[in-house]
């Protein structure tokens, strides 16, 4: 089995472990540990014990892989690859019983930073409906066995599109100019609330595109490789007037130049 399917074999196994661990505590009461960036950004004790179990898990069977978690200190290893993990990506649908949440697993090799990293390997295990969207690089993408691919073209109807906003008040007036100028492309708009079942939907043409500012290499790390390896197209763009807060967008490759050039605006 070549290395980037043995590492996806992997990163199936502990989100599927990890997401039981999640769903069994959220069933027993969600407690809410400590706020982050800012008051809306909450971080639970699931949260902080679902990444502690997989980065046992992956350092037990991967020893010398480096580590990218959102909930804990980055490690480098001395493999070449790293892990980049989401525990609970939609923590605050996670603390609301909205049943719209995942554990993301990726594994990255090079420099572990999304504008230089090669994604190899990708899970995001949905708890509250049991899918589990797989993807190795050069080998597709995958639910369940089934093989994906993203939605050629949007219906004349228009696209389908997700989006979501950040956790910090000041950027929400321009993500919402932005949502206005994509309007008149869109037969509509979702909000999930979790940017790897976003770009999990994108993958399975669930969806014909999704743009978001300020995602962290957590959130899009396992999901953007879904895309690209379903037929689809991902960017990470940097604007002037927040560098620190890149736009991703991802899409079919019918809808993918018109929906960077309307979100990204002149
Ligand atoms: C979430 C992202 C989502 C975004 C939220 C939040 P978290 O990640 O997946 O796309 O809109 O603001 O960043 O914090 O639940 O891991």
């Amino acid at each position: 089995m070549a290395l980037a399917e043995q590492l996806e074999a992997l990163a199936i196994d502990i989100a599927r472990e990890a997401g039981e661990l999640a769903r069994r505590r959220r069933s027993e009461g969600v407690a809410i540990a400590a706020t982050k960036s800012s008051i809306a950004d909450i971080v639970t004790e699931a949260d902080r014990e679902v990444e502690a179990h997989i980065r046992a898990r992956l350092a037990a069977e991967r020893p010398g892989d480096g580590f990218l978690g959102e909930e804990t200190d980055a490690e480098r290893g001395s493999t070449g690859i790293t892990w980049v993990v989401d525990p609970i990506d939609g923590t605050v649908n996670y603390a609301y019983g909205i049943p719209a949440y995942a554990v993301s697993i990726a594994a990255v090799c090079g420099e572990p930073s999304p504008d230089q990293w090669e994604a190899l390997a990708g899970a995001v295990f949905s708890p509250p409906t049991g899918e589990m969207f797989h993807a190795a690089h050069g080998a597709g993408a995958w639910l369940d066995g089934s093989r994906l691919a993203v939605n050629p073209e949007p219906s004349p109807a228009g696209a389908l599109l997700a989006t979501g906003f950040g956790y910090n008040p000041a950027t929400h007036a321009g993500d919402l100019a932005r949502v206005a100028r994509v309007m008149p492309m869109a037969r509509d708009l979702r909000r999930i609330g979790a940017a790897s079942l976003d770009l999990s939907y994108v993958a399975a043409g669930r969806f014909d595109g999704y743009f978001e500012r300020g995602l962290q290499p957590w959130d899009h790390a396992a999901g953007a490789l879904l895309v690209t390896e379903a037929g689809g197209r991902f960017t990470r763009v940097v604007l002037e007037d927040m560098p620190g807060r890149p736009l991703f967008v991802a899409a079919g490759p019918g809808l993918f130049d018109s929906l960077l050039a309307t979100t990204v605006g002149a």
